[in-house]
């Protein structure tokens, strides 16, 4: 049985990947292998030495980092380390890295987002938020690697609601999960929390040429906890919505007194006219930033009620319908955003909140779709359809988006298309393009929170499941199953071509003011007790291998890799003095050690090579302090 199911699946892979028009050397599965034709097996078999058609970007929960998978076969390919030290490429151990970690060692990476132009995606940038320490980061996907951590962003605390990256990556845009009393630093009583705590919306500016993050200006609002939210395109460009729990306000056993009303607050927020309130100088500076009170500048933000406790909510491809799923209600309320429009023109609000108008919900409410138990975030495949993730059902179900037929209108359940089982409780799902204009619509990523006994045993602390499912037919179809480290939380998915990765850092471009090329360049110069190396790696040395020093110097070394060729890594280990910086082929990255402690220290090169890799190594000599100098202590 297994072995005819192999034979069809490499016959089906021999049909299906023959040479395209791929640049010489360049293969690519992907040209060749379409959803929708073959076994799961031929559909997600990319043979050794083929390439995937799609990159996968997982974010990887509270260990800080980035996971880069392949689609169709799932197969991890890197990690990207963002908001935690990994010495597997050397991250946090270097200068640099150092300073953009600053004084934390994790983060908590939730959802990322890829830069766009146009509604599209551009390839340029991925941005990932961090839940626990308030930040941003930003890595190029022209090395693949974190160029800029921004925060803890002032104001903003439990940066959940992010990274909604605006049509045209003007803005990254966040939401607080969690109200405090602002500025941060204050005390207050929590028994006094609907009067002192207060949560923030805000706009980090994004700089069109760089890409480099700023925080441009925030929203004050009460204190509810934003949830997750997505930003306008087309018609609904220069808006972005959120959810929220908690318009309770309640400040303890939120389980049950968060849960209390029918319907909680959805933020719509104007981007722009917050942007035209900032140049109108209506704001107040609070810890350096403009924050625009809504209650005085009004336009800026309006609230939506969405049943019951919701938490995603998501605006489709067309940018006219806007999806919110209600935890505690089977259904995914569907809103027409030329109707909010209308609504916010004809000032047709049903109340107001601390001076800010709340939209008549029956007056914007499209329908409600029947979509299963514990729906949480929709995707779009460009077709006209959604997929709801149901949490407590353990399904994705798939229905189709407005304009609906009298006839449909009067029982939504004739819109309910198609429901898969997922293994198991998933939280978010990804439909390729899904947040731009024109989404691939080929492949859905089922992100599942449990994946209890799908895999061989690993003890008690389990990985999470990701299923691939193909969405090209009328029904879905489950292709794949990969297990992954906590925590994908959510997920983008970019075409392989989009792309354009280097794989060498060009000796031209390197700025690097202590760079060295050729060993003529390099050495050893001290200067009181500090000692600052010019290294060089090249296969397979380090130049200079030896470096003499003594107890109290404060050592820097400015290490370079000479290489010009691909894949051709160099790393830095020094024995016992916790450092391992590895370097990139025409990289140059500096470490510091302060000597504290005397002897001969080896240090070898840790990522392998070359033929002679085990020779790659060196000694840290340090002597003992003078004894005048130890005296003097
Ligand atoms: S949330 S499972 Cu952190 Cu993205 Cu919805
Ligand atoms: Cu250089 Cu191993």
């Amino acid at each position: 049985m297994k072995k005819s199911l192999l034979i069809t699946a490499s016959l089906a892979t021999a049909l299906l990947s023959f040479p395209g028009c791929n640049p010489p050397g360049q293969k690519s599965a992907g040209d060749a292998k379409t959803a929708g034709a073959g076994t799961p097996a031929a559909r997600t078999y990319v043979a050794p030495g083929d390439k995937d058609e799609y990159y996968l970007f997982y974010s990887g929960g509270h260990s800080g980092q980035v996971y880069v998978a392949g689609i169709p076969s799932m197969r991890h390919i890197s990690t990207i380390p963002v908001f935690a030290p990994y010495p597997a490429t050397g991250y946090g151990f270097d200068e640099e890295t150092k300073k953009m970690l600053g004084d934390y060692s994790w983060g908590d990476v939730h959802h990322p987002g890829l830069s766009k132009k146009d509604g599209l995606y551009d390839g340029r940038f991925l941005f990932v938020n961090d839940n626990a320490n308030n930040r941003l980061a930003r890595i190029s996907l022209t090395d693949f690697k974190t160029h800029q951590i921004l925060g803890p962003i002032p104001n903003s605390s439990g940066n959940h609601g992010s990274s909604f990256v605006t049509e045209n990556t003007e803005y990254v845009l966040v939401a607080s999960r969690f109200s405090v009393p602002l500025p941060k630093g204050r005390y207050a009583d929590p028994k006094d929390y609907e009067k002192e705590f207060n949560g923030m919306v805000s706009g980090i500016k994004v700089d069109p040429q760089s890409g480099e993050m700023s925080v441009g200006w925030q929203i004050l609002t009460p204190p509810f906890d934003w949830d997750l939210g997505s930003t306008g395109k087309g018609p609904s460009d220069g808006w972005a919505f959120w959810t929220s729990y908690n318009t309770e306000m309640a400040h303890e056993t939120l389980e049950a007194t968060s849960t209390q009303g029918e319907r909680d607050y959805a933020a719509v927020v104007n981007w722009r006219a917050a942007e035209v309130a900032v140049k109108e100088g209506k704001i107040t500076l609070l810890d350096g930033v403009p924050v625009i009170d809504p209650a005085k500048v009004p336009g800026v933000l309006y609230f939506l009620p969405i049943p019951k406790s919701p938490h995603g909510i998501d605006t489709d491809p067309s940018g006219r319908w806007i999806a919110a799923g209600g935890k505690l209600q089977p259904v995914a309320s569907v809103f027409d955003f030329n109707k909010i429009l209308a609504a916010i023109e004809k000032k047709d609000f049903e109340s107001e909140f601390r001076g800010v108008p709340v939209i008549r919900y029956e007056s914007v409410l499209e329908g409600s779709v029947p979509v299963g138990l514990g729906p949480l975030h929709t995707q779009f495949d460009g077709r006209g359809n959604a997929y709801t993730s149901l949490y407590i059902e353990s399904v994705v179900t798939k229905w189709k988006l407005p304009p609906w037929t009298a006839e449909e209108k009067a029982d939504l359940n004739k819109v309910v298309l198609d429901k898969i089982d997922v293994h198991y409780n998933i939280g978010h799902l990804v439909v390729g393009g899904s947040d731009t204009k024109k989404p691939y619509g080929d492949y859905l990523v089922a992100m599942n929170k449990l994946s209890k006994g799908r895999h061989l045993s690993v003890g008690p602390s389990q990985p999470e499941s990701s299923q691939l499912i193909d969405v090209t037919g009328q029904k879905m179809a489950m292709l794949y199953e990969a297990f992954t480290e906590p925590e994908p939380h959510f997920a983008q998915i970019i075409k392989a071509d989009a792309v354009n990765a280097i794989e060498v850092y060009p000796k031209a471009d390197n700025k690097h003011p202590h760079a060295v090329w050729e060993a003529k360049d390099t050495g050893i110069v001290r200067n009181g007790n500090k000692v600052e190396v010019k290294m060089m790696a090249i296969r397979s040395r380090f130049i200079p291998d030896r470096i003499d020093t003594q107890e109290g110097d404060e050592l820097t070394i400015h290490i370079t890799n000479v290489e010009q060729t691909t894949d051709m890594i160099h790393g830095i280990g020094i024995i016992e003095q916790n450092m391992n910086v590895v370097i990139d082929p025409g990289e140059t990255k500096t470490l510091k050690v302060k000597m504290t402690k005397t002897g001969v220290f080896p240090f070898y090169c840790t990522n392998f090579c070359s033929a002679l890799h085990q020779e790659m190594q060196g000694y840290l000599t340090v002597k003992p302090a003078p004894v005048a100098e130890t005296a003097a202590k």
